[in-house]
């Protein structure tokens, strides 16, 4: 019997928006990310009579199909082992939700690829080939707070653990506002970015908002993590619409997002956000507020589905 392997979604507080090594996946900058405990992606790969990729009990064919075995021959080639494989994932990941699968996807892969061989490697290097498949993924072997340094090489870039098991209380809100798919791909999008003017003093700005983004973790400040993340997000967005030419994953209901957030704070109910590579927004809080905030945000935009995350684990064997 194989092994089913999982590995839950990441959402970066200080983000990964460029890459110095398209086919190595090198990171221009580094980036610290929250492991959720809501979305996880479970894993198992066995020998097949030929390559298969069920996602969710459909086989794929076409782009995913593509990018799992292009991903798993590269695994293949390192370790000099062969065969056809059947690759069976479930994504517990509402693909509304805007939140990136790839991160749970590729690094429950990597995971699952070597249970698969018996090929025993520390976290430090399953999260080097979980990078091969998305940059992302490289985060989501740990679980808690981790950190991906960029390094300069493939051996130097990975991800490691700041802290597994957080004290903070910190939730994580996941406000579904926009279900329909992003018009450009991450891949694209942050290749695109880094036309802007503004993209080279934001990576210069990197490695002084990594710095205080950890010393607000492990001082346990709520509010410097909150306001140092919604920079950050914000500083992604602004690179983007700066962009020759410029862009944007914002809808109406996006703007709307952010002003409500605003509001909230005026009102003493402290909250921040944080977005993605989609219109959707994540809210960030403490325990005590998540009801007003969800109130509020149900009310303002009629029902809308909200997924309240905190801290998830690392990657881990079912069975
Ligand atoms: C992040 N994102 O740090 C950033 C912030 C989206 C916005 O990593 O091209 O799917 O596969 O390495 O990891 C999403 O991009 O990109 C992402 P690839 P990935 O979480």
């Amino acid at each position: 019997m194989e092994k089913t392997v999982r590995a839950h979604t990441n959402i970066a507080l200080i983000k990964y928006w460029g890459k110095a090594n398209q086919s190595l996946r090198l990171p221009l900058m580094s980036s610290l990310s929250m492991t959720l405990d809501q979305f996880y992606t479970d894993t198992k790969v066995s020998a097949g009579p030929k390559n298969q990729f069920w996602l969710n009990g459909v086989e794929q064919s076409g782009q995913s199909y593509q990018r799992v075995f292009s991903f798993l021959k590269l695994l293949q080639e390192k370790f000099g082992v062969k065969g056809n494989l059947k690759v069976e994932s479930v994504n517990h990941v509402p693909t509304a939700a805007g939140l990136a699968s790839s991160s749970s996807a590729f690094a429950a892969l990597a995971g699952a690829f070597c249970v698969h061989y018996g090929i025993n490697l520390s976290a430090v290097e399953l999260s080097r080939l979980a990078r091969w498949g998305s940059g992302s993924a490289s985060r989501s072997i740990y679980g808690g707070f981790a950190i991906w340094q960029k390094g300069i090489d493939n051996e130097s870039s990975y991800a490691y653990a700041l802290d597994e098991k957080p004290q903070m209380d910190l939730q994580l809100l996941v406000v579904e506002l926009n279900k329909n798919p992003k018009e450009l791909s991450s891949t694209q999008g942050m290749k695109q970015a880094q036309t802007s003017p503004f993209f080279r003093p934001w990576l210069e700005r990197n490695q002084a908002e990594l710095a205080q983004m950890v010393a607000a973790i492990k001082a346990n400040d709520f509010s410097k993590l909150g306001s140092l993340a919604e920079l950050n997000a914000c500083e992604m967005h602004a690179v983007n619409l700066t962009a020759q030419p410029g862009f944007t994953y914002f809808e109406p209901a996006t703007i709307k997002a952010i002003k409500l957030v605003a509001d909230l704070r005026r009102l003493g109910i402290e909250c921040y956000f944080t977005i993605d590579a989609g219109p959707n927004i994540k809210i960030l809080s403490q325990l005590k507020n998540v009801k007003d905030i969800t109130k509020r945000f149900v009310s303002e935009f009629h029902n809308v589905n909200i997924i309240n995350a905190s801290f998830g684990p690392g990657i881990s064997c079912l069975n």
